[in-house]
């Protein structure tokens, strides 16, 4: 069993409509794990949320790229970047959180994504692997013991969020079985590479439930 400190933090990453059943960017099974996070979420004094939160003309949209189709990926100065349906534009329904979330304590919502031209998975920094969002810095000054991450989708902004946590010298796990997967072009098990890599832990709910 796992026991979580008073100083441990629960990241709960983009569980927004649009990644829910029915949104633009649905992730199978995304709805299935919001019960298992509120659980999660007694468990912890502090918990995050990371929203994505883009302009309509988002660079990650492939809307904005002529001939291009949801899933390709083109070449921008930062590195490769897949290309989305619209999804989780400012305002939008679909941009909000999941109102079956249940997390009444959590203690920060940190928007990510909102400049045009840069995309951001990331909680900590954008795509650019230059601009940070602060997170790192918040997490430091509240005395963040072991981070452990949750939501959407798993191969993408809850596997670079951990990559970041863990390259910034947090102790990350993740809790596999409260995340859920896009995995386009086998971006989940890279992701699951990576992240055994960079020596994230990945922990199955059960282990703090009991
Ligand atoms: C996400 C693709 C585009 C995610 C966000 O939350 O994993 N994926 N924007
Ligand atoms: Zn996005």
């Amino acid at each position: 069993m796992i026991t979580i400190e008073p100083d441990d933090v629960l990241v709960v990453v983009d569980v927004q409509y649009d990644f829910l059943p029915g949104g633009s960017l649905a992730v199978a099974g995304g709805n299935e794990i919001v019960p298992l996070i509120n659980q999660l979420a007694r468990k912890f004094t502090h918990v995050v949320l990371t929203q994505d939160w883009h302009p309509a003309d988002h660079i990650s949209f492939a809307s904005q790229h002529p001939g291009k189709a949801p899933f390709d990926t083109i070449e921008l100065d930062y590195g490769p970047q897949v290309l989305w349906p619209d999804h989780c534009v400012w305002d939008s329904h679909g941009a909000e959180i999941a109102g079956t979330l249940d997390i009444p304590h959590a203690q920060l919502i940190i928007r990510k994504g909102y400049t045009r031209g840069v995309d951001s998975y990331s909680g900590f920094q954008e795509a650019d692997r230059q601009t940070l969002t602060g997170l790192g810095g918040y997490l430091n000054e509240r005395d963040a013991g072991r981070l452990y991450v949750v939501g959407l989708a798993t191969d993408f902004c809850v596997a670079w969020t951990a990559l970041d946590a863990a390259a910034g010298g947090f102790d990350v796990s993740v809790i596999e079985d409260a995340t859920r997967a896009i995995d386009a072009n086998g971006s989940l098990e890279k992701a699951w590479a990576d992240m055994e890599a960079a020596g994230v832990d990945r922990v199955k709910s059960g282990e703090i439930l009991g």
